[in-house]
């Protein structure tokens, strides 16, 4: 008897032990997921005063050399994200297919390309209607405005043809590497001179790819028409990594095992084990980023050269493309959220912040990729099989930001040449913006072509793209930030829509939960409804 009261006295004891600690370790968790906040907050700002004081205080110019030393931290950082990036994506991916029927994975895809496009056509559309009313290229003259670096020859032609070959990569393991790219090559100026001789003497037709036009030479018009400067294409691989082809490689991979049943399972269970196995990783590189994230913020803030002469010659245009980029995150995102999903937008904000804080530090949205992925999934508890599905296919097709971006600065590019551009030359623009920004993951050095993409299809001269060049290091960053932004609450909404498409679909990363790899944790109650 005396046994029992003392075991049930233990009980009590252990039961009320068990009640302290659960709230103990309930109040410790939601300071652990507010502790990262509070610390990448704190490294980002710290990172722009200690920069700001070390730039203004002592009036240092830091060489090259000592910037990359400064930053030595935060480009360990970074290379931490990149590195997990390939993994990450080809098995999310693949069990992201494998574990969606055919119906529910088309009905996801179709979601998210609805959402993508939606998005970014209105990104533009604001863009647009903001560069028209704010007017910052009107009045201008452009030789007042400093230039930085060259501009590039690019063949819009070539550059989709670059698109869908790399969407089919000849050799994926190569494809983590290389990326086809056809570029421009200038012509030496006594090879030009051989081949028109050559062309005379045989009396044949010569293709001029200076300007993009064909013409039949003869003679006489050789002499008046002799082009300044010709090109030719010549293509190869660049030491890039192909997202474009891992991304489709995987999808079609995953879906194939998924329709494999039985034969199938062992594959889903690896690369499942897999992404599991990336993702521990990836929870300790997160809090490794307050670090990170310092140093990277510093290294940029003490290399960047006269900020104020910059703002002061194309301060207009930068604050247009940030208004633009605000509203577009603070007004229109968090609506259509709101709308689809009748969820607090801001405790959703909350959640993702450690991966906007990332985005803005490192100005890449893929290299986020993986702090996203666990915002989502850890703070926001959103199913995975929406994450991993729709994240990196976001992170590549996505990007508001960027098609916003482009769209005013081409508007912005034709207002300082007094170009006017009529209803046609506008809607030409939203598109190919719209198009650039989906395309862009799968174009080497995407910025600079698809830029030129854009400028080429309403007649704008690329060169003026140096004008914005200077402040470009700077828009990346909002720009990125919005970008992730996007992609997290489309996710967030195709997760609250598709709910009862997965109901009935069995989890196939359920395996982690029982080993309590997962669903123990959670940082916060970011579910609350509005
Ligand atoms: C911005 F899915 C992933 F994670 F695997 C993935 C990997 C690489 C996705 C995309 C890429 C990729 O290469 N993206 C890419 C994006 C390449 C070149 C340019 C851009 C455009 O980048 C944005 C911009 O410049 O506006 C921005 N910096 O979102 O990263």
């Amino acid at each position: 008897m005396a046994e029992k009261e003392a075991l049930a006295l233990d009980g009590m004891e252990s039961g009320k032990k068990n009640n302290e600690s659960s709230k103990l370790s309930c109040c410790s968790k939601f300071c652990r997921g507010n502790l990262l906040i509070i610390l990448l907050l704190t490294s980002l700002l710290l990172g722009v005063l200690v920069g700001f004081i070390i730039k203004l205080g002592t009036n240092m110019e830091f060489t090259d050399k000592e910037i990359a030393y400064i930053s030595f931290p935060g480009t360990l950082f970074l290379n931490s994200l990149k590195m997990v990036i390939i993994p990450l994506i080809v098995s999310s991916l693949i069990v992201g297919m494998a574990s969606l029927d055919k119906q529910a994975s088309g009905k996801l895809g179709l979601k998210a390309v609805a959402y993508y496009f939606s998005t970014t056509l209105l990104a533009v559309i604001l863009g647009i209607v903001l560069v028209m009313s704010i007017q910052p290229g009107k009045g201008r003259d452009k030789s007042e405005i400093k230039r930085d670096g060259s501009s590039q020859q690019v063949n819009t032609v070539d550059a989709i043809l670059d698109l869908l070959r790399n969407m089919v990569p000849p050799n994926i393991v190569a494809a983590c590497f290389e990326t086809y790219k056809t570029r421009e090559v200038e012509i030496p100026p006594n090879e030009m001179m051989s081949m028109m001789t050559t062309t005379m003497a045989t009396g044949g037709t010569m293709m001029m790819t200076g300007d993009g036009s064909t013409a039949i030479m003869n003679d006489t018009m050789m002499t008046t028409m002799m082009p300044k400067k010709m090109y030719r294409s010549v293509g190869g691989f660049e030491s890039k990594t192909n997202v474009l082809g891992l991304v489709v490689f995987s999808c079609f991979f995953g879906a194939i095992i998924g329709r494999m049943g039985k034969q199938g399972e062992p594959l889903k269970i690896f690369f499942n084990a897999f992404m599991e196995a990336i993702m521990h990783l990836v929870g300790i590189i997160i809090w490794c980023s307050p670090i990170g994230i310092f140093f990277l913020i510093l290294g940029k803030i003490l290399g960047m050269d006269d900020w104020e002469e910059t703002f002061q010659q194309i301060g207009m245009y930068s604050l247009t493309v940030m208004v633009g980029l605000g509203i577009h995150a603070f007004v229109v995102l968090p609506l259509i959220y709101v709308i689809f999903t009748r969820k607090n937008p801001i405790t959703y904000l909350m959640g993702v912040s450690p991966a906007l804080m990332t985005a803005f530090a490192t100005a890449s949205s893929s290299a986020t990729l993986p702090i996203t992925l666990r915002s989502l999934e850890e703070n926001l508890r959103i199913d995975r099989r929406v994450t991993r599905f729709v994240l990196p296919i976001g992170a590549t097709i996505n990007m508001d930001g960027t098609a916003l971006y482009e769209a005013v600065a081409a508007i912005f590019i034709a207002q300082v040449n007094d170009f006017n551009l009529d209803v046609k030359d506008v809607i030409t623009i939203s598109i190919t913006a719209t198009l650039a920004s989906v395309g862009a993951a799968g174009v080497p050095q995407a910025g600079l072509v698809t830029m030129v993409i854009v400028l080429n299809a309403v007649g704008l001269p690329v060169d003026d793209i140096t004008l914005i060049i200077v402040i470009d290091w700077f828009l990346d960053r909002c720009r990125t930030t919005i970008n992730v932004w996007g992609d997290s609450i489309g996710a967030g909404i195709i997760y609250e829509r598709s709910k009862a498409d997965l109901e009935h679909l069995p989890d196939p990363f359920d395996i982690s939960d029982k080993n309590g790899f997962y669903g123990a944790e959670n940082y916060g109650d970011y579910d609350t409804k509005l």
